[in-house]
């Protein structure tokens, strides 16, 4: 596999379309194998295994109104969830990724008694993690999207917690990697799961918080719509990355516990 992601690498380093997407997840030592678009999909959909939604190719989505947002296209659900405790981290591996510029974000949506019959762009959608620019300014310096890639062939990881305090239940989990040095067009590059979340939490995020894929995003959003090659872009050092604020199961906890 190892051989292969370096093949992949080599074979797209140079391109000017060289996309990618999530191929794979690990909770602590279990390896959950996602969609792989260049295989048959045949041998993937539907199958006992199977704990991601189908994405059916690397290209991204430019519109922040395609009916495909939320888990990509076209999203075909899966018959089996990851099990993970909240608290725990799910390690999101990319085979590799190659784009520099725009931030990172994961969402979880609550799905009920299933996620298979539930349609991603009509469930309420929470954004649990954000990383966007760590330093630097906006064209130049360096942001989550390129640190968290490696060039040794080795692939690139992406954990994050699910939080504590979430009650348990069936869950997607939406990762979310949004790429922006083209000038004014966005390319947005979603892939989901499906999770059943055991633990003793029993909190949800509040109303202001859900949001809708599409609906979570502006088209004339200033941090989606974005020209990073300004002037004015070089001298900037913040980004604020949109969707509105996380929710980590902490908020109202740290209200009442300063320095804890
Ligand atoms: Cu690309």
């Amino acid at each position: 596999m190892l051989a292969l992601s370096l093949a992949v690498l080599a074979s797209l380093a140079g391109s000017a379309v060289a996309h990618g997407g999530l191929a794979n997840y690990t909770v602590g030592d279990t390896w959950y194998r996602g969609y792989d678009p260049d295989e048959d999909p045949a041998e993937q959909l539907g199958q006992a295994w199977m704990i991601q939604r189908q994405w059916a190719s690397i290209n991204p989505i430019f519109d922040v109104l395609d009916p495909f947002l939320a888990c990509n296209n076209p999203g075909t659900p899966p018959p089996s969830y990851i099990p993970i405790r909240a608290g725990d981290n799910i390690t999101a591996v990319y085979w590799y990724w190659l784009h520099p510029v725009g931030p990172m974000t994961v969402w979880l949506a609550a799905c009920g008694d299933s996620c298979i019959n539930v349609d991603p762009a009509t469930v309420q959608w929470f954004k649990i993690w954000e990383a966007g620019l760590l330093s630097g300014n906006v064209p130049e310096g360096m942001w989550y999207q390129k640190q968290f890639q490696n060039w040794d062939g080795s692939p690139d990881l992406w954990p994050v917690t699910i939080p504590l305090n979430l009650k348990p239940g069936l869950y997607m989990i939406r990762h979310e990697i949004l790429s922006i040095h083209i000038e004014n067009k966005p390319q947005f590059y979603p892939e989901c799961a499906h999770l059943n979340v055991s633990g003793t939490g029993h909190d949800y995020p509040p109303e202001d918080h859900l949001k809708t894929f599409p609906g979570a995003y502006s088209p004339f959003d200033p941090s989606i719509n974005i020209d990073i090659y300004t002037d004015e872009m070089k001298n900037t050092t913040t980004y604020e990355i949109p969707g509105g604020p996380i929710w980590d199961g902490f908020a109202i906890r740290d209200k009442y516990c300063l320095g804890c």
